[in-house]
């Protein structure tokens, strides 16, 4: 079962861990400006320097657990719906869809980051009951190497890029207070590679591979095929999650259930969702609202030119070029 509340939480004892060295080792790696944020190269990856850091210590610290699920995700491709979704799949039997805790709290407050437990420590998901639901915006490359050793189930989303990329600038700008970035210079950045945890293909392309080599362990979903056959794709996720549908649930609408209760529609109609914050960290403000903006496929037109679109498109057609990765 995964988790819900902290205060169901067990105890153990886990040695405490301090990121003192791996902060020094980020103030040593290159920075670049330009964002509301600076982000720091690491391994390839242009990460938050505060993300940096704990990415840094979980590689070695982090212990996974066989039964953990990862939910993986670049940031803006679906990591609120893949929460809600695996969380109501893994779940269902013990939730009942009218009195269920995504009625009364933010998909981001039932399943935490790995690297970033919004508010918390960073032991915090070292307390949580099995089997642990996680979710990270790490690439695959720098995942904790327990991850890998204990073969945990990773479900990754990706999105179209330009989606992901107007998205990502609206978000970025809503939670950075009296920071805000235009969208031509955000632009040219996301094609340069250089956004959070970009670049954006690479990303991608790591899990895809992972997914072809380990489809048992890795299960590669796009938010547009989601959108486009939402009963089908969340089947797929319990079948993945080892917690497939019964005939009895398909025939009682089990599946639907699911579908609605995770939907933008109604998860963006609650009021957990839309008032108040998650987390504030300086002038850095986590709206609950920031997280569901319009949820639609294609949005990127009212944003970008035909220009830009085919620039984009470009770029990630050449990086995928090969992989038979198409989006
Ligand atoms: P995160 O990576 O920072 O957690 P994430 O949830 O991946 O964010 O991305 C938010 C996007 O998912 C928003 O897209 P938009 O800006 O194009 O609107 C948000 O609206 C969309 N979204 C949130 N919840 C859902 C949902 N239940 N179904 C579909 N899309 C959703």
């Amino acid at each position: 079962m995964a988790q819900a509340k902290e205060s169901e939480t067990k105890m153990p004892t886990e040695p405490v861990i301090s990121s003192e060295s791996h902060l020094d080792l980020v103030s040593k790696l290159p920075t670049r400006e330009g964002l509301p944020l600076s982000l720091v190269l690491y391994k390839n990856y242009w990460l938050l320097p505060h993300h940096a850091d704990k990415i840094m210590l979980l590689q070695d610290s982090f212990n996974a657990r066989p039964d953990d699920t990862i939910l993986a995700t670049n940031p803006k491709c679906g990591t609120t719906w893949l929460k809600a979704l695996a969380f109501t799949i893994t779940n269902r039997s013990r939730y009942d869809f009218s009195n269920h805790p995504l009625l009364t709290s933010h998909p981001h407050e039932i399943i935490s980051f790995l690297e970033v437990p919004l508010g918390k420590e960073l032991t915090y998901v070292e307390k949580l009951p099995s089997p642990r639901l996680l979710a990270t915006h790490m690439p695959l490359s720098l995942l904790p190497k327990s991850v890998a050793n204990h073969g945990c189930r990773i479900v990754y989303i990706c999105r179209e890029p330009k989606d992901a990329f107007v998205s990502g600038w609206h978000f970025g700008n809503e939670i950075h207070i009296g920071r805000s970035t235009d969208l031509d210079t955000a632009f040219n950045m996301f094609c340069e590679g250089y956004w959070p945890n970009g670049p954006f293909w690479d990303h991608c392309l790591e899990y895809w591979k992972e997914s072809i080599a380990r489809p048992d362990r890795v299960l590669f979903l796009k938010y547009e095929e989601m959108m486009a056959d939402p009963v089908n794709s969340v089947k797929r996720l319990a079948t993945f999650l080892g917690d497939p549908f019964t005939g009895d649930e398909e025939e009682g609408g089990v599946p639907e259930e699911v579908v609605r209760l995770c939907s933008f529609k109604m998860l963006s109609e609650l009021q957990t969702n839309m008032i108040g914050e998650l987390h504030r960290r300086e002038n850095v403000v986590f709206k609950k609202s920031a997280y569901f903006r319009r949820g639609k496929v294609g949005d990127w037109v009212n944003h970008m030119s035909e220009e830009m679109g085919r620039k984009l498109d470009y770029i990630v057609e050449e990086k995928f070029k090969g992989s038979g990765l198409l989006l």
